[in-house]
Parts: C-alpha cells; sequence; structure tokens
C-alpha cells in the first residue's frame, strides 16, 4: 500500500512510469520492418515467372517454356498465359505436380491469369496442363528448385 502511494506520488509529480526505473531509451526501439529496408532477410524475394500454353490442340499443345527454375526461399508471381495458335483453342490450366495447391483456374484463349506461391524445397517439379488429356499430348514441363 505505501509503494502504492509512493508511485502514485510520482505519478502526478513527474507524470513518469515507475515500474522499470529511469529508462530513457523505452521509446527509441522502432520496429525495422515497418520502414520496408533493404536489408530485411525475413521477407522472401518475390521472382516474375511467365509461363504459356503455345501450339494448337489436339496438334501440338505444350508449354513454353518447357523448363522453369527458381531459388528456394522465394516467392514465386507466376503469369500464365494461354496463346493457343487457334482462336477456339482449347482451354488449359497450369499445375505443379507433387506441391499441394499449386495450381492456376483453367483459362481459354488469349487469357492469363497469376498465381503467387512458395518455391518448394530444392528439386525437380513436373508442370502439367491438367484438361483433358493435355498432359500426355506433351503439356508438361519441369520446375527445377536451386
Ligand atoms: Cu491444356
Amino acid at each position: 500500500m505505501r509503494t502504492l502511494l509512493v508511485c502514485l506520488i510520482a505519478l502526478t509529480v513527474t507524470v513518469a512510469g515507475c515500474a522499470d526505473g529511469p529508462d530513457e531509451s523505452d521509446d527509441e526501439p522502432v520496429d525495422p520492418d515497418t520502414t520496408g529496408g533493404d536489408n530485411n532477410t525475413t521477407e522472401p524475394q518475390v521472382v516474375d515467372i511467365q509461363v504459356a500454353a503455345v501450339g494448337t490442340y489436339p496438334v501440338n499443345p505444350a508449354f513454353d517454356p518447357a523448363t522453369l527454375s527458381v531459388s528456394a526461399n522465394t516467392t514465386v508471381n507466376l503469369t500464365f498465359t494461354n496463346n493457343e495458335e487457334n482462336p477456339a483453342g482449347a482451354p488449359h490450366d497450369w499445375v505443379l505436380e507433387g506441391v499441394e495447391g499449386v495450381e492456376t483456374e483453367v483459362i481459354g484463349t488469349g487469357e492469363n491469369t497469376t498465381i503467387e506461391f512458395a518455391a518448394p524445397a530444392p528439386g525437380e517439379y513436373a508442370y502439367y496442363c491438367s484438361v483433358g488429356n493435355h498432359r500426355d499430348l506433351g503439356m508438361e514441363g519441369t520446375l527445377t528448385v536451386g
């Protein structure tokens, strides 16, 4: 009770807390993340990647490029474009095999879509089009995470 009283008096006189003693640096530390500094190593680097469906279904549908590579510990911003040569061509998507949830929506000719995902563990991953038999017709490639 006496301590509380002293605190109250100290507060009213100096308008300063009496909890942790006289530490004048209390107000100085500022979260460095809020300023978006250059040497921020906690946020993964974002890498932009373009991949397109090319050729003509069902003659020679394919992905261009058929090989992609990214560094580990990056965030991949992948834009997939359906560049079917036939204006009435088939819809396509882009699916990364073995990595749950990494796939685009199915898009029609001339459309594009973007997904963002964390690069998986280093290794090689197949990607393919999951529509119909497109994979069997050649719509697949390899993403290398280095
Ligand atoms: Cu397809």
